[in-house]
């Protein structure tokens, strides 16, 4: 398949051009001059906390839970600056030091990182660093501790709170749902501005990113909150069955959700397995209308180099990348499932989606569904 295979199947052709105009005219006001006011009001509005290191920017984000998540530039500057200078840590590598043989056959399993992206000189340390980066990354933006998890792993709904939630109407229980997802996005938006090379993208290019990998990146976050032995995932505080989501009216959707999770699980990925693949994934180059492509595959191939580091480091599974990797159809498919529930959700019930977080709205509000490889 195509790399950008995209389908715009419920796009009317008015809507596709306008969309194209929108593009190019963000592409040239990028060009010329790095991004215009016109720019920073359109697209380039992204919700943002503090982004200075530490757990504190946690409260933050808690705080500001009914926020937009494409309101405010990336950076807390504001949109006179595009780039948050501080997150720059990027290793620069010393001539001497030991480079990653990228033409090692056993470091790139997976088709989609061979081929020669890579600049030779990516050295060892510069793939550590940027490990390292992106665990802690991980780690400060995790929404719960592993700690917090273990204790609540056995804290489960009781019937009647599943009778409860069971009688719910659809759209309080939507409503629910997506208030639930959008405080668990604002996580991931934060972890992608901490991802070393992340806010040196274009501004247009962070948004594109961030709105085509979310649900991806929650979905793999989701196998930290998810307990394989019982088939219950966190939800509101306590952990929740299938049965909990029956009046959405989406038993397919949960379904392909909840078996994604015990796949997930089966693969027992640590916590540097779990932050370097969801930086992959949202260092996708392949989303559309990216500007910036090659820049973006850069990136995600130093990250699936770092992913492949650690997996050598720890357990020496050759094809443990692969079976990671394996995982993204699955994804992509329960991403456009995710998508053609909410535009029906939205024909119904409009009034209601009206009323969804913003955050929820600004992400999911898009007629882009991608190629899951099985169409194109
Ligand atoms: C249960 C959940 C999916 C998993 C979400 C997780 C556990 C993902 C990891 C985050 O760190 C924390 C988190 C927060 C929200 C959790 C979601 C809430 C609802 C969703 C269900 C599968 C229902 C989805 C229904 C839909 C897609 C129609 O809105």
């Amino acid at each position: 398949c195509s790399r950008d295979a995209v389908k715009f199947g419920r796009m009317s052709k008015k809507q596709r051009d306008s969309l194209y105009a929108e593009v190019q005219k963000h592409q040239q006001n990028q060009e010329q001059g790095g991004g215009s006011k016109d720019e920073a009001e359109t697209l380039s509005r992204v919700y943002t906390t503090s982004v200075s290191s530490g757990l504190s920017d946690l409260d933050d984000i808690s705080m500001l839970s009914d926020g937009f998540l494409f309101d405010f530039p990336l950076t807390p500057e504001g949109s006179g600056s595009y780039y948050n200078l501080d997150l720059l840590t990027s290793a620069q590598p010393s001539p001497d030091q030991s480079s990653i043989d990228v033409s090692d056959p056993g470091l790139f399993p997976h088709g989609s990182i061979e081929g020669g992206h890579l600049a030779s000189d990516v050295s060892r340390i510069e793939i550590e660093r940027l490990a390292q980066n992106v665990v802690k990354s991980h780690l400060e933006t995790s929404q719960y501790t592993s700690e917090e998890l273990k204790r609540l792993a056995w804290i489960l709904y009781s019937q009647e709170d599943i009778r409860n939630m069971q009688s719910k109407s659809c759209e309080a229980m939507w409503h629910e749902c997506t208030v639930q997802i959008s405080n668990a996005i604002q996580y991931v938006v934060e972890f992608a501005k901490r991802v070393d090379g992340f806010m040196d993208l274009c501004q247009n290019d962070q948004i594109i990113l961030l709105k085509a990998g979310c649900l991806e990146v929650l979905l793999i976050r989701m196998i930290r909150a998810f307990n394989p032995l019982n088939n219950t995932v966190l939800f509101a505080g306590k952990y929740a069955g299938v049965q909990m989501f029956k009046s959405l009216g989406c038993d397919d959707l949960i379904n392909a959700i909840f078996e994604l999770g015990r796949n997930l699980c089966r693969l027992q990925l640590s916590d540097e397995e779990i932050a370097l693949f969801t930086a992959a994934v949202l260092l996708s180059p392949d989303r559309p209308w990216l500007s910036e492509s090659k820049k973006v595959q850069k990136l995600q191939d130093k990250i699936y180099l770092a992913l492949q580091h650690e997996i050598q480091k720890k357990s020496g599974n050759e094809d443990r990348l692969s079976k990671i990797i394996s995982k993204l159809p699955l994804m992509k498919t329960i991403c456009n499932l995710h998508l053609d529930k909410l535009e029906f959700f939205r024909l119904v019930h409009p009034e209601v989606a009206t009323n969804f977080p913003p955050l929820y709205k600004e992400v999911f509000n898009s007629e882009l569904h991608y190629s899951d490889g099985r169409d194109s």
